[in-house]
């Protein structure tokens, strides 16, 4: 599965109109949409899709924030894709963003930083089938 990534386009990008530009940014650094949705995480779902950050001080702010409006999941594919993806987003801080990643142009904070990227090929995997079933055939 090193070529494939989960993607959420956060719910402050989205509410800003973000959206398109920054799937145009994606789809220019040689992304390829394999599933997306536009939806809306209840407070229990972003907890459990969190778990692992639990004992972490920020976690409830995450849980709110996640759970407070729109957000589109996509799965995408490219070789290397956790990587690639990871340096096109930036920086979990956006002031530590470089220029040009999507955190830079697009994130506001630490916690409304614009977008999600999966650290891991495993946690890809397991992010994508959070949000996606049935691609066995895509
Ligand atoms: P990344 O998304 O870059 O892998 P993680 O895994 O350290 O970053 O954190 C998961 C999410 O938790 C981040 N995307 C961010 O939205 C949020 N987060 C991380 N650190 C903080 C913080 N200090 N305050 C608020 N939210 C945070």
């Amino acid at each position: 599965m090193t070529n494939r990534t989960f993607t959420m386009i956060k719910p402050d990008a989205f509410s800003k109109g973000n959206s398109g530009a920054i799937l145009a940014k994606i789809e220019e650094a040689g992304f390829r949409l394999i599933a997306m949705k536009l939806t809306q995480l209840s407070s229990a779902k972003a907890a459990e899709f969190y778990a692992v950050h639990k004992e972490r001080p920020f976690f409830g702010e995450l849980v709110e924030f996640m759970s407070s409006g729109p957000l589109i999941a996509a799965i995408l594919e490219k070789g290397n894709a956790v990587e690639d993806f990871r340096k096109l987003i930036g920086a979990t801080d956006p002031a530590k963003a470089d220029s040009g990643t999507i955190r830079k142009l697009f994130a506001e904070s630490v916690g409304k930083n614009a977008i999600h990227g999966s650290d891991s090929d495993d946690n890809a995997q397991i992010e994508g089938n959070f949000f996606f079933s049935g691609l066995d055939r895509i």
